[in-house]
């Protein structure tokens, strides 16, 4: 462990922002001509959301995004990160589009444009129009040339105002969860079908970038992905191998093809992947150069061949993930000196912590979450010593949200949502973060004021 004590210096044009998804916040899933997604028509099958909730209200975001906007403000931060609902952009995934759907978004990017925010948009995060779905989702081809086309109409509208553009947040999840383990939407389970989902996902990325490129030539253009390292405790040959291939599944199957490298050829074997859907100039397009990665991290992950719940050692959040800061130093490093991409981002790191706290003014003093933050943002300090270009940190998340399968149940906020008047309120987390966005300092020792 690297000593924590001592307060850091980020260098001052390093960003500081928070982050979303429209899913997670906007509700109004009927408002305006949006379309269904593959999250509405998932929520509403018993049992999928474990405390059995859905989209429709979140965080009321749709209704609310000036105050939110303020809040922003009001916390110092210089970039947001949010995507855009494809349902609500074309509502049957393709052809007529609703402009009502596309005006929201771009009042959105005027008023933290008014408020000197950075916008950095993701173009897909996980909310699939329905109507794709009853096509066969992400199994069918199509899927990525429609990804085009809906990249297209968004682009024409926002693309000169917009900094940055990631095509797609955390592919691993969409095709791993939505399509494999079935606990996300839309609910499937296929080996096969999650392969398939997977490189076609890789595809709408790759047809997507020229088309950011064409109509936002200043902006830059990457991709989000997701990073969990896997360490095994042993030397068995059988754990190793298993430690591999889930490293190969989760965190190689997505940056090598992006990188160049192709798939991983160890995991596609292990996996007995057949890759009929690879057609030829496919890893070309996939390969098409960005200007960043962002990278997502949370947490590690424990592996011993044949046993599903090995034992966590580290504390834990309350999603019951171990918290490892010191794995965003090393996946950040592994990831630079294989692929040596010109940029990252932290595009996503926080934690969902117990909030037991709140106190009658509704404020949460969650010094467990300022922890968590702090001990990884030293760990992207080191990271950037050791060479790693990081320009930018967004928290993750601006408000306790709609976290997936687990419904409203986990909060990740670093500002509060009460959500039966939803007031937001910032907790300790906020302020402290406040202080950081405003000094570029990250110290235990920085009381917010
Ligand atoms: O809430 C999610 C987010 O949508 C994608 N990355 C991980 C977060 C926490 O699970």
């Amino acid at each position: 462990m690297t000593d924590q004590s001592n307060p850091v210096k980020f260098p001052d044009k390093f960003l500081w922002g928070s982050a979303t998804s429209s899913f997670q916040i906007e509700g109004a899933t009927e408002a305006d001509g949006r379309g269904e997604s593959i999250w509405d028509r998932f929520c509403s099958q018993p049992g999928a959301i474990n405390d059995n909730t859905d989209g429709k209200v979140a965080c009321d975001h749709y209704h609310r995004h000036k105050e939110d906007v303020a809040l922003l403000s009001s916390l110092g931060l210089q970039a947001y990160r949010f995507s855009i609902a494809w349902p609500r952009v074309l509502p049957n995934g393709k052809g007529a589009v609703n402009t009502k759907g596309l005006d929201f978004y771009d009042r959105l990017v005027d008023e933290l444009l008014a408020a000197d925010i950075a916008p950095f948009a993701t173009l897909y995060h996980w909310d699939l129009p329905q109507a794709l779905e009853d096509k066969n989702g992400w199994v069918n081809r199509d899927t990525a040339y429609t990804f085009v086309d809906y990249t297209h109409v968004v682009l024409k509208r926002l693309g000169d105002r917009v900094a940055s553009w990631a095509t797609l947040n955390e592919p691993f999840v969409s095709a791993s969860h939505g399509y494999l383990t079935g606990e996300h939407a839309p609910g499937r389970k296929s080996l096969p079908d999650a392969c398939a989902a997977a490189h076609h996902l890789l595809l709408a990325h790759g047809l997507a970038m020229p088309v950011v490129r064409e109509f936002a030539p200043d902006a830059d253009a990457g991709i989000v992905l997701n990073f969990t390292p896997a360490f095994t405790h042993s030397d068995d040959p059988k754990d190793q191998q298993e430690c591999a291939d889930i490293d190969g599944f989760e965190n190689r199957w997505y940056v090598e093809p992006i990188a160049g490298a192709g798939y991983p050829v160890d995991t596609v074997e292990s996996l007995g992947w057949e890759q009929k859907e690879i057609q030829a100039g496919d890893l070309e397009k996939i390969s098409t150069p960005i200007d960043f990665l962002g990278v997502n991290y949370y947490t590690r992950q424990t592996v011993c061949a044949g046993e599903k719940d090995v034992k966590k050692t580290l504390p834990l959040t309350d999603m019951q993930w171990e918290i490892y800061p010191q794995g965003i130093r090393e996946i950040l490093t592994t990831l630079h000196n294989r692929h040596a991409f010109k940029k990252y981002f932290i595009t996503e790191n926080g934690a969902a912590m117990p909030d037991t706290s709140v106190d009658a003014d509704e404020f949460v003093d969650d010094q467990d979450r300022i922890d968590y933050l702090h001990d990884h943002l030293q760990q992207v300090a080191q990271a950037m010593q050791d060479g790693v270009p990081v320009e930018g940190y967004f928290a993750w998340s601006l408000f306790d949200n709609f976290e997936w399968a687990h419904g409203y149940a986990k909060r990740f906020g670093i500002v509060r949502v009460n959500y039966e008047t939803l007031t937001r309120t910032p907790k300790a987390s906020a302020l402290w973060y406040r202080e950081v966005a405003n000094t570029s300092i990250v110290g235990r020792e920085h009381t917010p004021t």
